[in-house]
């Protein structure tokens, strides 16, 4: 069972899209094991993308995430990281192919309303940087068993 980060970017808020696309994570069989809305300060966007800090984009990136709120989750399930980077598509809304998240809602690079780990290193780092740990919860879902082996 692995967990992973997934960000509603400000721009997935503003478009009422939220409720849509974690729709279709729970459909997919992933389990909520915790959820926010929050305004992102500067601090944690900067941290959130350090990565980035050298790139041309980063400045408007951290423009664009520090917006408006954002709604933030960890979602769990059997190679969780993959199967929502899967979903999500690539990183530019014109690339992603139709049937992926930014492939059915956007045409931009930078606002691709998601965010979601690339690796469960990643996964780890970002969900302490967002997340008091007591506000993951560890429960069962009725019927799991009908979802999946693990
Ligand atoms: P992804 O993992 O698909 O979210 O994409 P990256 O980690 O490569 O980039 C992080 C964010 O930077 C993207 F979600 C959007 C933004 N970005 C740009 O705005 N312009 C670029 O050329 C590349 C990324």
């Amino acid at each position: 069972m692995q967990h992973t980060l997934v960000i509603f970017k400000p721009d997935c808020v503003q478009r009422r899209l939220v409720g849509q696309i974690l729709q279709r994570f729970e459909a997919k069989g992933l389990r909520i094991a915790a959820l926010k809305m929050i305004q992102v300060s500067q601090e944690l966007a900067e941290q959130h993308y350090g990565e980035h800090k050298e790139r041309p984009f980063f400045p408007g990136l951290i423009q664009f995430i520090t917006g408006g709120p954002v709604v933030v989750a960890v979602l769990a399930g059997p190679e969780a990281v993959s199967v929502v980077r899967g979903m999500m598509g690539k990183t530019s809304g014109i690339e992603a192919v139709p049937g992926t998240i930014r492939g059915d809602f956007s045409v931009s690079k930078q606002n691709n309303l998601i965010h979601g780990s690339d690796s469960p290193d990643s996964a780890d780092r970002e969900i302490a940087l967002w997340f008091a740990p007591q506000e993951l919860l560890d429960y069962e879902l009725a019927g799991q068993h009908w979802v999946s082996e693990a």
